[in-house]
């Protein structure tokens, strides 16, 4: 039971970090998608992503192509397909990561990409090329533009953001493993100029570099893994500000919090006179840390340029969830853990992912309850739960049942259907609608473990 209690010495601490708000819609739930990049022509906003094909529970990257998005409204978003593949670059083998498109002085667009190659070293940056934004794209060069050996390179050459000057000057920022790069690119955008900077004043850079431009100002947004804005293992999105596109940075602060998924990569771009932040989570239904889902919430600035912190909407995956206003209570809850979790609006990666805390009866066997209370009747019929798993003293529970205060006891939600004690999902129960001011939600647990609950929610 030591790794029990240093589980649960984790979670708090993670609690007193900070939560961030409600994860966001994804632009699509028929795949998952992730490392989005973003580029407006004409009347059109492009999304450029990467494509997890991990299977459910599978800890690695299966990244083998890259789709393109198109929306209107930056609301909805037409999936035009895989329009790039590693097989387009017959020097790489795996590892679709991050890119990003840029539009050549030529009128043609180059699809910066990170690959694996097949060569000695590890991940390279590719370009490829074609005259609309939709491609067809062939690879620009035949080798790679950036790889290990490059003079300088980063310690992990991926990632990389192009940026275009008003002067015409085109600049290509990458990087991870705390190596963030930059160079000049020739006008024909398939090489580069001079050498490979280091830039400074880019405090905690990780990965996933963003660049752009807005009055006059030069902004590098870019995931960061410090404990002053994420739970380890997780990242943030900060930014740093400069007045010429090679620095020197000053770090500005944080624009978006932790979310859902472990890796954290953001796009932000200006499109009909709205400014966006786009970046990946894990909130799809079945998403993971490698089942990951783009987004897209609305950017502000303040006056003085710098940007807000930007809100994470719940979008359409929880309308109609009463829990958001209900008073939580428990039969018992370890004293590290919280009620609070239950109906903070997050959604869990997985059914180990107390990030934003738990709920959790530890060292509490056999039966135990957990209720929502309103301070008038709701119409309730349905009831969505998440538990979780630590992998040691809390698992999964052998059963459990909705009851409804009736007035006067409580009693079975009539019609019940099944109700699921899977992992890593939202179990969803449905039942016959009924009016109350309460709804119960009784666990018995598996012998020798105790129970958890990762968020509830409950519908009309
Ligand atoms: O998707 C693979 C890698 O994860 C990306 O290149 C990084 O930015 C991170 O999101």
């Amino acid at each position: 039971m030591k790794r029990r209690w240093a589980a649960a010495l984790a979670g708090a601490l993670v609690l007193l970090l900070g939560q961030p708000a409600l994860a966001g819609a994804p632009i699509t739930t028929a795949l998952y998608t992730a490392d989005p990049a973003a580029l407006v022509v004409g009347d059109t906003l492009y999304l450029y992503t990467g494509h997890d094909e991990a299977p459910t529970g599978g800890g690695n990257f299966v990244m083998r192509d890259w789709h393109v998005f198109t929306s209107s409204d930056a609301t909805t978003f037409t999936d035009q397909g895989a329009r790039l593949a590693i097989s387009n670059f017959s020097w790489a083998g795996a590892d679709a990561w991050a890119s990003e498109v840029e539009r050549g002085a030529d009128g043609r667009y180059y699809w910066y990409t990170s690959v694996n190659g097949n060569g000695p070293g590890w991940m390279n940056i590719g370009v490829a090329v074609g005259n609309s934004p939709l491609g067809p794209f062939t690879d620009a060069r035949g080798t790679p533009l950036i790889s290990d050996s490059t003079p300088g390179s980063s310690p992990l050459n991926i990632d990389p953001t192009v940026f275009t000057d008003d002067d015409g000057q085109v600049y290509m920022y990458w990087g991870s493993y705390y190596g963030l790069r930059a160079v000049r690119l020739n006008a024909d955008m398939t090489s580069t100029s001079g050498s490979v900077i280091t830039p400074t004043g880019v405090s905690n850079f990780w990965e996933a570099p963003w660049m752009f431009k807005r009055n006059g100002v030069y902004y590098l947004a870019y995931a960061a893994n410090d404990s002053g804005c994420s739970a380890p293992g997780y990242a943030c999105v900060r930014y740093a500000t400069a007045s010429n596109p090679l620095g020197p940075w000053t770090h500005r602060g944080v624009v978006l919090d932790q979310v859902s998924s472990t890796t954290n990569h953001p796009a932000i771009i200006e499109f009909k006179g709205q400014w966006y932040m786009v970046y990946h989570n894990a909130a799809a239904p079945g998403g993971g840390n490698f089942r990951r889902s783009v987004t897209i919430d609305r950017l502000y600035f303040n006056a003085d340029g710098t940007m807000q912190k930007v809100v994470q909407t719940g979008g359409p995956t929880t309308p109609g969830n009463h829990a958001a206003d209900a008073t939580a209570s428990t039969s018992y809850v370890s004293p590290w853990e919280t009620l609070a979790a239950l109906n903070d609006g997050y959604t869990p990666a997985n059914s180990a992912d107390h990030s934003h805390g738990a709920y959790g009866n530890w060292n509490r066997q056999g039966a135990q309850w957990i209720e929502y209370r309103w301070p008038t009747a709701r119409s309730l019929s349905r009831s969505q739960v998440y538990w979780f798993d630590d992998d040691q003293g809390l698992d999964l529970p052998a059963s459990c049942q909705l009851q409804y205060w009736n007035g006067s006891a409580y009693v079975n939600v009539p019609g019940q259907s099944a109700c699921g004690v899977a992992a890593n999902t939202f179990n969803t129960t449905t039942f016959t609608s009924v009016s109350t001011t309460r709804l119960r939600l009784n666990i018995t647990s598996k012998s020798g473990f105790s129970t958890g609950v990762l968020e509830w929610r409950a519908f009309s």
